[in-house]
């Protein structure tokens, strides 16, 4: 058989800055629902993996949380995260929106992709929003950077340009056995995915004040096989006491739409009934914590 017909297998890391559109776009390739996505910054904390398993290969694709300065224990861990995705990674492709002007933060994230072995693309995201004689330049300067082996437009949200990423990405990786089983999807453990999914709720449902300082610890799973039924039982946790009534809202109409929707979406998920009972806690600088911050990311381990 020629060498090009042979299955191949490759890591890809997708980096970026917040907001950038990485957990979309892998949700987007995969078809499937696996990270998380909110219109806040810093909605991915920790490594999401996703397997595409294609006709041509399998790609193990790294979610990653969005490139910034770490403050706390808990940026500092996600910023490891990059930093490891980027270093194991076959190939590592840099996410950009291409509504944002240039910054200090994207020329911290081309420093930081520099130090990747592997091979390198600019994924420009978000074309949808963008007039396309605004788009050359910009092709221009992320080409004149001489990092990149390809330059790929694209829209996570419409999906155009996604096939094109794809066929690159396959010619990029070597040929190779697959290291997933090719019917899994992700390596997460559901217990994981669904405190996941409270935290999505809770970013677009509540205002400005709570993106950073809130996490969400499933504490307790149980299953009814007989009943089909999953029982869930978690804690919001906040970081000061006058959080909590935000995300309780009036007479807890908050917290009720956050477990619904969370409740909803985890039964099409999982094919299952789900009773999920989610309460509010207060834990000071939980951010510095990191034994807490541990307990959170056990479960990916
Ligand atoms: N219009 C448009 N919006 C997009 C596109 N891709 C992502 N978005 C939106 O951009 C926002 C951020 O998307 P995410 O996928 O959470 O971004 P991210 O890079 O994973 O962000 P962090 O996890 O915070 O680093 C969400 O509101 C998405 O709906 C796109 O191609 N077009
Ligand atoms: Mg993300």
């Amino acid at each position: 058989m020629p060498n090009a017909e042979k299955s191949r297998y490759g890591v890809v890391a997708f980096v970026g800055r917040p907001n950038a559109g990485k957990s979309t776009l892998l949700n987007r390739i995969l078809g499937q629902k696996v990270s998380i996505v909110s219109p806040k910054p810093q909605t991915t904390r920790n490594r999401i993996i996703g397997i595409l398993n294609d006709p041509r290969g399998q790609i193990a694709i790294l979610d990653t949380p969005g490139i910034h300065k770490p403050l706390h224990k808990l940026n500092v861990r996600m910023m490891d995260h990059v930093r490891s995705s980027v270093s194991e990674a076959d190939v590592v492709a840099l996410l950009v929106d291409v509504t944002e002007e240039f910054g200090h933060g994207d020329q911290y994230a081309l420093d930081l992709v520099k130090e990747a072995k592997g091979k390198r693309i600019a994924v420009l995201n978000k074309i949808d929003l963008l007039r396309k004689n605004k788009l050359l330049p910009l092709i221009q300067r992320y080409s004149d950077t001489g990092l990149f082996d390809e330059i790929v437009p694209l829209s996570a949200s419409t999906g155009d340009g996604v096939d094109e990423l794809l066929n690159v990405l396959f010619k990029m990786i070597e040929p190779g056995e697959p290291m997933y089983s090719r019917e899994d999807f992700t390596t997460q453990p559901e217990r994981f995915f669904a405190a996941e999914l409270v935290r999505e709720k809770v970013l677009q449902h509540t205002g400005d004040e709570l993106p950073y300082t809130t996490a969400v610890a499933v504490e307790r799973w149980e299953e009814e096989e007989e009943k089909n039924l999953i029982k869930i039982y978690a804690t919001i946790v906040v970081e000061r006491e006058s959080q909590k009534p935000i995300v309780i809202g009036k007479r807890g109409d908050m917290i009720k739409r956050i477990g619904t929707e969370t409740r909803l979406e985890l039964e099409s998920i999982l094919g299952a009934k789900v009773f999920l009972d989610l309460h509010v806690a207060v834990h000071e600088r939980w951010r510095e914590d990191e034994r807490f911050l541990g307990e959170l990311e056990w479960p990916l381990r």
